[in-house]
């Protein structure tokens, strides 16, 4: 049987380094031979991400429910290209994905069922790592940036909102890492995560959220 990639999201706080262990296990992975795309949400460049990016910057104003849907919007426009590569046996990274969503838009009080459902049914990753940091550690990276939701407020509830969603997921699926630690020492627990799913899947991809409580 034909052996898929695999579909791996890196989820974080802001600040918690997400960028760079993004871009250091796509490195791992060429360097192993496995060939990696990566992706990254809110993905700017597409019609629907320009609205984003303008809002996110304090260009626009947009009612909480009609950006919400934009940021799933710009997660399906590239659901079917995420599934096609994976299929033919491309791993995909991705950072930040549908959880994201939930929590920055549940952090802002919608109700955690109405921000799920516009992303129910997207390609499930095969495993979410979710890099974690304190505030406090944070503000000690220097702090947060300029954007809409990088006030630190909003980061503590985001953070509490992702701990919820990641009691839906067994510990296979969901990962967390402590991301208050030196790069280095964060990418060998991110790799050791991501180590195992290289050698190619047969399962196929799952969908997100649609059975409910867990995927
Ligand atoms: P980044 O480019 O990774 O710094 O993300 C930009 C900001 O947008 C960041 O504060 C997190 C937030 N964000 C990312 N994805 C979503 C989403 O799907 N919904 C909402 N409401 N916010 C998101």
């Amino acid at each position: 049987m034909a052996k898929r990639g695999a579909f791996i999201v890196i989820e974080g706080l802001d600040r918690s380094g997400k960028t760079t262990q993004v871009t250091t296990l796509q490195a791992r992975l060429e360097t192993e031979g496995i060939p990696v795309k990566l992706f990254k949400f809110p993905d700017r460049t597409t019609a629907v991400g320009n609205m984003i990016d303008s809002y996110l910057r304090s260009q626009s104003e947009l009612d909480d429910r009609a950006i919400h849907l934009l940021f799933s919007a710009n997660r399906w426009e590239l659901a079917t290209t995420i599934e096609a590569l994976v299929s033919q046996g491309t791993t995909v990274v991705c950072d930040r994905y549908a959880f994201s969503g939930v929590a920055f838009s549940a952090a802002k009080g919608l109700p955690l069922d109405w921000c799920r459902s516009p992303d129910v049914s997207l390609p499930a990753p095969d495993v979410t790592l979710f890099l974690d940091i304190t505030p406090e550690k944070a503000r000690e990276r220097g702090g947060y940036g300029e954007e809409r939701y990088e006030k630190e407020e909003m980061q503590r509830k985001v953070r509490d909102i992702f701990r919820d969603i990641s009691s839906e997921f067994d510990k296979g699926t969901w990962v967390t890492i402590d991301a208050g630690r030196e790069r280095e020492d964060v990418a060998v627990d991110v790799w050791k995560c991501a180590r195992p799913l290289t050698s190619g899947l047969t399962s196929p991809v799952q969908r997100l959220w649609e059975t409910g409580k867990d995927k």
